[in-house]
């Protein structure tokens, strides 16, 4: 199906570094002679500050500075990230309130930096801290969604019972999506209900956040050195709080030990360091500590969704109503407003064809870690809803869960398809990957299996997710090719946190230029160098970097065969290319694309030719929809409550692969983070003091290699027609459709006679609940 092979090879170009411990993380960068920043964060969730005594923080041994709201207030800052302008219900802009670098009014949430201190070493840093003394006026504190929802406190003057934005799709001028949509409920046989819980989560990378900041005066120049998913990103939103124009600051990244959404943002501190780099003219370093990461990071999903779903007497879905609510914490990120509005409703109605559906919104403001991206951001949640209705709804009506999938699929031949949410599905055939999955999994051979499970004195469950995706996010990208040193350097703008780009990449181009591998060198991470683009996020790396790189090597091609005529004086007579040769077929006179590189750039030089080999393009594409089904095994230890996952197949169609070895990396990575939120993972809040109770590795439980077990990975590529290469995103695939399929199995394994409100994480107290109450 494919027009260009398929590159499968066991290894990556990263590894080796990698594994020889030559990477370079930002903790392994930092400056020499860099002093070590530490930060002073209140203790309190909601409080307003009424002093702050830096005096003994600062006659500490070793201490150089420290610095509070009043010492930066030369600099302006604006506000730090803060939301983007999107418009909600009836026009309206999210409420985004001032998000400080140093807070010196009012502090949102428990862990927001209130001061900062510069030391020689690290330790002293950290004790000169915890000299500073703050005073503060506690406040309530406004915790879960409820409590946000009731209005009983008002965190901010401007957001009106505490809420950020409110927001419905389709448009619906004039009411007629709405009437087909009661209209088709009317007519409904059944309307299932249920309310659908999304737990905070959070990122959990293996670096923490960590920062080294400079300044040269000669230059007026900031440096910033930071693990992130894309410099030009990180430019562009500190550079906006520091109010400075773009090109006065350069960032960079290398090695990254993991972002999953949490690494494209800002953080207050990033401003601050580069701040106390100017103001004492020495770099500053921060590595953040593993409990500071748990406290500011930012944190993910929670939100809850009430799903109704109408069906006919036979099963078939009519209508979907959904209208959810986020708690977005004390101030609205970046992204916050995209994840509860376009990314839900742009993968509905899934692979499921539904004719009238509207998805309603809002977000609420609360004491609590600001939310953020996390890897699938808004589309686990939105296959999250779908695939629990679906399952309340096979109870319900007393069909299989399959059989209830099944009859409600798209079909191949509706391909574009317009889904009622307003985007195009380009391509998918969701029948076969289901057939597909469903067989992989022996979905047949279940009810044999489930017996063996019960002689062991074990409950045996199967669960079925499939999923939908819009991937791509901001379908701009450039690319860059030239000629330096015999080696073809492509620049790019995502910085990879362990997507493999540095082996998709160059072999992308050296197969589209005919050269080895081993000419094609792959730069990013260097705002002074590189491409600026949109960065590692939304899947978007392998449809549009990979779009935009071949475009560009075609690009250089054209201008190559120029090149290479005047070269060879070919005249009329035809001249072919091929690995790297350009060729008169008569003679057999050569000349190879590296010397023509060559010859080139001295003919600009000599103003025989206007451009070079050097090519910049911009590939511009539309939106692709991975999807795919995934099929999960539990066995629950009805004592006990403990999940085991014993089988699982992942089936995805992610369009052409340009590497299936990291493709299928990814799913597997992705795979595990969606079973983390089912069965482990939730940063729980004390509700009453808005005291973060999952600080640690000791209460924050991550999936462990023996919670997973040996995924059997699968395809069904349809290719992708929104791009050149054909690939569809799978970065955010695995978690997106995992979620679900183990909540689904779990529920399936207690076998209750109603459809559960379970909520997650499924831990063995939760599970052995839902036993006893079944
Ligand atoms: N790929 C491919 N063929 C396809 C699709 C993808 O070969 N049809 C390859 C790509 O070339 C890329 C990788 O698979 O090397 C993932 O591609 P893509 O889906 O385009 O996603 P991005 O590269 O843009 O990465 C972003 C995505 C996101 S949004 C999150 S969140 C996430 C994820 O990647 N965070 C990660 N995967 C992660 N993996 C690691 N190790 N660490 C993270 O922080
Ligand atoms: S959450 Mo991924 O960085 O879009």
């Amino acid at each position: 199906m494919s027009d260009r092979s398929i590159r499968k090879w066991a290894g990556r170009y990263e590894d080796g570094p990698l594994l020889r411990g030559e990477g370079q993380y930002t903790d392994d960068v930092r400056a020499e002679k860099a002093v070590i920043a530490a930060f002073v964060r209140s203790p309190h969730a909601h409080a307003k500050i009424k002093s702050i005594d830096t005096a003994a923080a600062k006659a500490a041994e070793g201490v150089l500075a420290v610095y509070t709201a009043k010492d930066f207030e030369e600099f302006g800052f604006g506000t730090v990230s803060g939301s983007i302008p999107f418009p909600g219900k009836n026009g309206a802009m999210p409420v985004s309130p001032f998000r400080p670098v140093l807070a010196h009014d009012i502090v949102g949430h428990a862990g927001e930096p209130v001061a900062m201190v510069v030391a020689k070493s690290e330790a002293a840093a950290l004790d000169a801290a915890d000299m500073v003394v703050v005073d503060y006026d506690t406040l309530p504190a406004v915790v879960t969604l409820e409590q946000a929802m009731s209005g009983n406190t008002q965190i901010w003057p401007q957001a009106k019972g505490n809420v950020a934005h409110e927001w419905a799709t389709p448009p619906d001028p004039d009411g007629a999506k709405q009437k087909a949509l009661d209209e088709a409920f009317k007519s409904a046989a059944h309307v299932v209900k249920v309310d659908v819980v999304n737990q905070r989560i959070c990122a959990v990378s293996m670096e923490p956040r960590a920062a080294t900041a400079t300044f040269d005066p000669k230059s007026d120049q900031y440096t910033l050195w930071t693990g992130t998913q894309g410099v030009a990103g990180i430019r562009a939103q500190v550079a906006m709080t520091m109010k400075i124009d773009m090109p006065k600051l350069r960032v960079l990244t290398k090695d990254v030990g993991g972002g999953f959404g949490m690494k494209a943002s800002t953080y207050p501190e990033y401003p601050a360091l580069l701040a106390a780099a100017k103001k004492l003219g020495k770099p500053v370093h921060w590595t953040s500590t593993r409990a500071e990461s748990f406290l500011t990071d930012n944190h993910a999903r929670d939100s809850i969704w009430h799903v109704e779903l109408a069906l006919s007497p036979r099963g078939k879905f009519l209508g979907l109503r959904v209208k959810g609510e986020m708690n977005a914490g004390a101030y609205l990120t970046g992204v916050a407003v995209l994840i509860p509005t376009l990314h839900i409703s742009g993968c509905m109605p899934t692979v499921y064809d539904i004719p009238q559906v509207m998805v309603e919104s809002a977000i609420y403001f609360s004491n609590t870690v600001p939310v953020g991206a996390y890897r699938g951001a808004g589309r686990p949640e939105a296959n999250y809803l779908m695939e629990r209705v679906i399952d309340a709804a096979a109870r319900e009506l007393n069909i299989d869960q399959a059989e209830l999938r099944r009859r409600n699929l798209i079909k191949p031949e509706k391909m574009p398809y317009q889904s009622a949410t307003g985007p195009k599905y380009d391509s998918g055939d969701f029948p076969s990957a289901f057939e597909k999955a469903l067989e992989a999994a022996d979905y047949k051979g279940f009810a044999a299996r489930k017996k063996d499970s019960k002689a062991r004195g074990k409950l045996r469950g199967i669960g079925v997710g499939c999923y939908l995706e819009i991937s791509g996010g901001h379908y701009e990208e450039p690319a860059r090719i030239t000629f330096e040193n015999g080696k073809c350097v492509i620049s790019m703008g995502p910085a990879p946190q362990g997507q493999g780009h540095i082996t998709v990449f160059k072999q992308l181009v050296a197969d589209q230029l005919g050269i080895s591998d081993d000419d094609v060198d792959v730069t990013f991470g260097d705002s002074a160098r590189d491409v600026p683009g949109f960065g590692a996020v939304a899947s978007r790396s392998a449809m549009l970097v990979g779009s935009a790189v071949v475009q560009t090597a075609d690009k250089v091609l054209v201008k190559a065969k120029g090149v290479a005529k005047t070269v060879l004086q070919a005249g009329d007579a035809e001249v072919t290319y091929k690995s790297g040769v350009f060729e008169i077929a008569k003679t057999g006179r050569r000349v190879t694309l590296f010397e023509v590189a060559e010859h080139a750039r001295e003919m600009k030089k000599q103003g025989a030719i206007e451009e070079n080999l050097d090519t910049n393009e911009i590939a511009h594409t539309g939106p692709s929809f991975p999807n795919g089904c995934h099929v999960a095994e539990v066995e629950l230890d009805p004592d006990t409550g403990e999940v085991d996952i014993v089988r699982y197949t992942a089936l995805s169609d992610c369009g052409v692969m340009l590497n299936q070895t990291i493709v299928e990396g990814q799913i597997e990575g992705g795979v595990v983070q969606g079973i983390g939120q089912a069965i482990g993972e939730f940063t729980r809040y004390d509700t009453t003091s808005g005291q973060l109770l999952a600080g640690s590795f000791m209460d924050y439980m991550m999936p462990r290699a023996d919670s997973v077990p040996s995924l059997t990975v699968l395809h069904n590529p349809t290719r992708c027609t929104t791009n050149l290469v054909g690939a569809k995103g799978v970065g955010e695939a695995g978690t997106t459709g995992a979620t679900a399929t183990i909540v689904n199995a779990i529920e399936n394994a207690i076998s209750a006679a109603k459809p559960l409100p379970l909520v997650m994480p499924l831990t063995p107290q939760v599970v052995w609940k839902a036993l006893q109450d079944a």
